[in-house]
């Protein structure tokens, strides 16, 4: 019989240790169930350190990403305050194993989310958007996975930082986004990459939200899922992402 606590310890312990474990594929055949499965209890381990859930994050919600890393359902991975790192602050590299970034949009939750939402109420269950990075992870060996492995691995999720909240009027579809490394853009792309409207993650992530118990609250992030492929960071890195009427928000890699 499948151990998950088993598991979800191997993946939590890789993230801490930031040393790559191989894919539980490889020995393991899991469902997309018993990845989620061991998701939750890695994440148990986390919030028992103290680690306080602050949010959700949608992947493989653009083509480009789906592409990158060969992996085409969308999935959805929890976010914690420990994750989070201040607009312009430092991320030591040598607490990830192979850390990539990419340029998100974030939205803030304005009141619990106990109903699905659709495009035309969404609105009224958000108080921000902005635009942030993203810092992904893997803690498989070469950053190689099958979708059950990525699941398991909490999507990949490492860090990612958010920049100033802007009103829910600002416009946000068919807007330019582009990812910045010491002042050179190595990607670029359209907000509507992600699922032909940033809107429709949050429409998704409140779906997905409701249907595994996880409850959306005030101030609450989501985050929608990168636009453009991700980059491999390296240490001396300054990062910013950009989103059009959105501004930007940046990270140093020390
Ligand atoms: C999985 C995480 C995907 C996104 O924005 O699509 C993701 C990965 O690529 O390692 O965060
Ligand atoms: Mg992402």
């Amino acid at each position: 019989m499948t151990n998950y606590h088993q598991l979800a310890e191997t993946l939590d312990k890789a993230a801490l240790q930031a040393i790559p474990v191989p894919q539980l594929s490889l020995s393991h055949r899991l469902n997309i169930e018993e990845a989620y499965a061991v998701q939750s209890i890695s994440m148990a381990r986390r919030y028992i350190r103290g680690e306080k859930k602050v949010g959700l994050k949608l992947g493989f919600t653009s083509k480009a990403k789906m592409e990158q890393m060969g992996v085409h359902d969308m999935i959805w991975g929890r976010l914690t305050d420990e994750m989070q790192c201040e607009n312009g602050g430092e991320l030591p590299f040598k607490s990830f194993i192979h850390p990539r970034a990419e340029p998100e949009i974030a939205f803030r939750v304005s009141q619990t989310i106990d109903q699905s939402l659709t495009l035309d109420n969404a609105l009224q269950y958000i108080d921000g958007i902005a635009v942030a990075i993203e810092v992904i992870d893997s803690r498989y060996k070469n950053f190689k996975f099958s979708l059950e492995d990525v699941v398991a691995d909490n999507c990949s999720s490492a860090a990612f930082v958010i920049g100033e909240w802007q009103p829910i009027d600002t416009n946000i579809r068919g807007v330019a986004m582009s990812l910045i490394v010491n002042g050179e853009t190595v990607q670029s792309g359209n907000s509507d990459a992600i699922l032909g409207n940033p809107f429709e993650s949050l429409v998704n992530a409140a779906r997905l939200a409701l249907q595994n118990g996880e409850i959306l609250k005030a101030g609450d992030i989501i985050l929608a899922g990168a636009a453009t492929p991700a980059v491999f960071l390296k240490e001396n890195q300054t990062v910013v992402a950009i989103a059009e009427g959105l501004g930007e928000v940046s990270l140093r890699v020390s």
